[in-house]
This record gives C-alpha cells, sequence and structure tokens, in this order.
C-alpha cells in the first residue's frame, strides 16, 4: 500500500506504438497533453515513431531522443529502454507492451505502479464487462489492468478537454474567429447557403461518386480535404487536378486541399464545416465533439471486425433520432464504408440535415455528460494505488 493521501503530482510513464497513420500517436499526444495540463501529471512518452509526432505538432522534433513539449517528455522508444526511474503509473496504449527491463524494475519495486492498458474505443455492449479487469502478470507479483474508452458510464469515457465544448461555441459565435479560420487558409468565406464539408477519410473508390453528387447538386459545396493523405491524391486524380493551385471548382462543388493541421488546431476544421467525414479513433471522437452531422470512416479489420463496430456505434448514435432520419443517416455510413451507393445515400440525407444536426448536438451535450477519458484515468489510477 502507498502511504497517506498523494500531495505530489503522480509520474505517468506511457508506452507507445504505432501501427500506422496517425491515430496510436494522436490518442497518446492528446491524453499526455491534458494529463500534464489538467492533473499536475509529470507525463513521459515513450514513442517508437517521433516523425509520426511531428506531423501532429511541429513542435517535436524528429531528431531529438529527448525532449519536452507542451510540459510532456517525449522520448524515443526503440527496443529496450534504460530504467533511470519507474513512474508511479505505467500505461501501454493500445496492445504495446512496456518493455522487458521496465517491466523487471516495476517488479523490485516495494510499492509497484499502476499498471493500465489503454484499449480501442468501441460501442460494442462487452466493453462494459472488460473495462478495469485486471490480469495478473505469469512471473512477477504485478496485475496489469485493461481500461476502455467508451460511451457510458460502464467504460472510461471519452477524451474531452475541460474547455473544449466552451471554445466550441465560442468559435461559432464569433464572426471574426471563423473569418480568421479561412483567411489562414487563405480563402474567401463561402457564400451563404453553401455547405462545408471536412473530409478525412481511408482511401476509397467511393470518394469518386461523392464529389460526382456534389458537383451536380444544386447546393454549392465547399470540401475541405487535408492534404498528403490518399484520399486528397484520390480526389485530385478524379478531378484531375494538376496544377499548383490548392483548390478547384467544378459546377457546385469547390475543393480545397487544406494544410494538415497541428493538432491542436484540428477542432476548427470540424466545428467550421457543416458536415465532417472523420476516421479512425481520434479524429471520430472530435467529430462528434464538434456536434454537428457526420459520416465515420471505421478502420477496416479483417473479418469484417469493423463493421460490427459501425453497427455497435450506430446503433447508440442514433437512438433517438426520428426514424426516417436515422435509416437515411445509416445509409449514408454504410455507403461511405463501402457498403452501397454513395449518390442516393448523400441525396437521400441532404434534406435531413437540420434534424441530424440537432440530434448531433444532443449527443454531444449527453456524452459531456460522463467523466472523460484522462480523469477517469486519473481517478482509477489513484484507486489502484491506494
Ligand atoms: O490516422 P487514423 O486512421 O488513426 C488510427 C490508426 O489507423 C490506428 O492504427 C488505428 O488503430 C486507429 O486509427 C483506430 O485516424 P485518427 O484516429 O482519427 O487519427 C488522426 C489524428 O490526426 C487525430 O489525432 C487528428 C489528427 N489530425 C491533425 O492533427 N491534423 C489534421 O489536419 C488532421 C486531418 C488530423
Amino acid at each position: 500500500m502507498h502511504p497517506g493521501p498523494r500531495a505530489m503530482p503522480l509520474h505517468w510513464d506511457i508506452f507507445c506504438r504505432v501501427i500506422d497513420n496517425f491515430g496510436d500517436a494522436g490518442v497518446t499526444w492528446r491524453l499526455a497533453r491534458q494529463l500534464a495540463a489538467e492533473h499536475g501529471a509529470q507525463v513521459r512518452v515513450f514513442l517508437d515513431d517521433i516523425p509520426t509526432l511531428t506531423r501532429l505538432d511541429h513542435r517535436v522534433r524528429p531528431e531529438l531522443a529527448t525532449q519536452t513539449v507542451a510540459g510532456v517528455t517525449v522520448c524515443r522508444w526503440s527496443g529496450d529502454v534504460t530504467v533511470e526511474r519507474v513512474g508511479d503509473v505505467v500505461l501501454e496504449t493500445f496492445a504495446c507492451e512496456a518493455p522487458p527491463r521496465y517491466v523487471a524494475a516495476m517488479a523490485a519495486l516495494s510499492h509497484p505502479p499502476a499498471w493500465i492498458n489503454l484499449e480501442y474505443l468501441s460501442a460494442e455492449e462487452w466493453v462494459g464487462r472488460c473495462h478495469c479487469l485486471p490480469s495478473p502478470h505469469p512471473n512477477y507479483p504485478l496485475t496489469r489492468y485493461f481500461f476502455f474508452p467508451g460511451f457510458d458510464e460502464h467504460s472510461g469515457g471519452l477524451l474531452r478537454e475541460t474547455d473544449l465544448l466552451a471554445r466550441r461555441d465560442a468559435f461559432r459565435a464569433s464572426s471574426a474567429s471563423q473569418a480568421a479560420f479561412w483567411s489562414d487558409i487563405t480563402l474567401a468565406p463561402p457564400l451563404p447557403g453553401t455547405l462545408v464539408a471536412s473530409l478525412f477519410g481511408y482511401d476509397t473508390v467511393q470518394l469518386h461518386d461523392l464529389l460526382d453528387t456534389w458537383m451536380r447538386g444544386e447546393r454549392p459545396v465547399r470540401c475541405l480535404i487535408p492534404e498528403d493523405t490518399p484520399l486528397a491524391q484520390r480526389a485530385a486524380r478524379h478531378l484531375e487536378h494538376r496544377g499548383t493551385g490548392r483548390s478547384v471548382r467544378q459546377r457546385s462543388l469547390e475543393v480545397v486541399w487544406v494544410p494538415f493541421r497541428d493538432q491542436v488546431d484540428f477542432d476548427p476544421l470540424l466545428w467550421i464545416s457543416d458536415f465532417n467525414f472523420v476516421r479512425g479513433e481520434d479524429s471520430f471522437v472530435r467529430a462528434q465533439w464538434a456536434a454537428r452531422p457526420m459520416a465515420w470512416h471505421v478502420y477496416p479489420q479483417t473479418a469484417r471486425a469493423h463493421w460490427v463496430k459501425l453497427e455497435a456505434f450506430l446503433e447508440r448514435y442514433l437512438e433517438g433520432l426520428e426514424e426516417t432520419a436515422a435509416g437515411k443517416a445509416r445509409l449514408l455510413f454504410a455507403a461511405w464504408n463501402g457498403a452501397g451507393d454513395m449518390a442516393s445515400a448523400w441525396n437521400g440525407l441532404l434534406p435531413l440535415m437540420p434534424a441530424l444536426d440537432a440530434h448531433a448536438r444532443q449527443w454531444a451535450d449527453r456524452q459531456a455528460r460522463h467523466p472523460d477519458l484522462a480523469k477517469s484515468l486519473v481517478k482509477f489510477a489513484e484507486k489502484v494505488l491506494e
């Protein structure tokens, strides 16, 4: 047992391996920054792919083995690590494992740390049964706990900074902030009546139909695509856009390739949009806090496991939405993930946008009543350390 109440901030050591894309580093970085900023935690992140983090935060320098950014110490993780001290809390993100030498050092302590594995986000019902389950180590007197983000009180909740929703609402209420956003990407604000859509997803042929539908539609669409992604390249090929310009206009559609933003500046892209296409885990959660209609490109998995995840999310997300709108939304999510006709799915949903918009707001408000993931983790770690 650790003696007495804790006067000192907790030391967190977070281990993260980048499997692909940005989500592993993205979730880790957001959580680490929040633990440092809001909980006074001393955080070290051991990461095996620093250049990916540099894409998410230009302050991170890929050539440095150790550096401190946003109050978080970032250490390059290659192979085993030298252990000069063990954290009070040791967090492995997703399926990664702390190095053997580090685990041995944990076991040698008279007060071992709180050892937690943070799992992927899923709306599936089994999450509630597995959240916080202990797993004793086969060789050491150590217990690792499995911690799940999620959408209800039987989970650890979602990542949400304390001031996030206030910042969102202030941005939406401020024409100056919105004008600054447009001017930052060297665009005039859209003409009234234009639908602004952000488009961040995995590479998919469904994009062709979506762009063609927007092109032919009556309502003008301004589509913002993050640059240097396979989807952005596909859009350029499809629209035969070979020039150096950042945007192209074809009939009702204007496509704009926007520079990939730092993670701290990502939200305004979602806040300014009327509709957000997002993917993976972190952008998916941010779009929910943006409280606008959305479509989720689920990270493709073997044996169609991602369809089960999508279904479980829709089951929760669409609850309370009027039946016709819920049905149309379901068709759009399915089509964007490769099952169904994109044109009819979009055209079917478009007239129902106001209902979806109100629903997205209700969903965000409802989710915000649960403790956020960082807070839940801190509380759980403190309980384990008691
Ligand atoms: O990049 P993702 O697809 O990430 C992942 C990984 O594929 C991972 O292996 C998988 O397990 C997981 O998804 C489910 O999508 P995600 O999670 O949305 O991460 C993208 C990150 O990039 C997120 O933190 C937001 C950030 N981002 C920016 O910071 N600036 C930008 O301009 C954009 C478009 C995104």
